[in-house]
């Protein structure tokens, strides 16, 4: 999707998504990119392994993974890339869905905004800043390498 926002669903949204499916969406949108999921409910399984959206922060399957979400949430799952690409790859498995996902995505022009992120697996929210960088405990430097910010959600 080549734009500088747009809006995109899961199949059939709001009606139950099918079983056994894949879909990829890559997002390009010139600039920084802020991706929302303003209604998120997906069958919940242990960490995510039936039904799932996984993000990642580049134009492809290999690139870094944001997150692998699942389950139902209440609260928006925002998403902030470091360059102007997010790859989203939804997948389910044989049996059970549920209504799906309908996100935004725009670009974004804050250097590092302050967002709620959602933790993959642990469904804990927690302040946050872009490129993970958590302003609590690093303050205003620059953003971190994936691995770097990785340790700092675990603590
Ligand atoms: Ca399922």
């Amino acid at each position: 999707m080549k734009a500088a926002s747009g809006n995109f669903n899961s199949t059939g949204f709001p009606a139950s998504y099918p079983n056994d499916a894949s879909k990829a969406w890559i997002i390009d949108s010139g600039a920084r990119v802020e991706l929302t999921f303003n209604v998120f409910s997906l069958q919940s399984c242990r960490d995510c392994s039936c039904d799932y959206v996984e993000v990642r922060d580049g134009p492809s399957l290999v690139s870094p993974l944001i997150g692998r979400y699942c389950g139902n949430r209440t609260e928006p799952i925002r998403v902030v890339s470091s360059d102007a690409y997010l790859f989203v790859y939804f997948k389910t498995d044989s049996s059970a869905s549920e209504r799906g996902f309908n996100a935004r995505y725009a670009q974004t022009t804050s250097k590092c905004l302050s967002l709620m992120f959602i933790l993959p697996f642990h469904f804990k929210a927690m302040k946050a800043v872009c490129c993970y960088r958590f302003k609590v405990l690093m303050g205003e430097r620059a953003c971190p390498r994936l691995e770097e910010s990785k340790t700092a959600i675990s603590t």
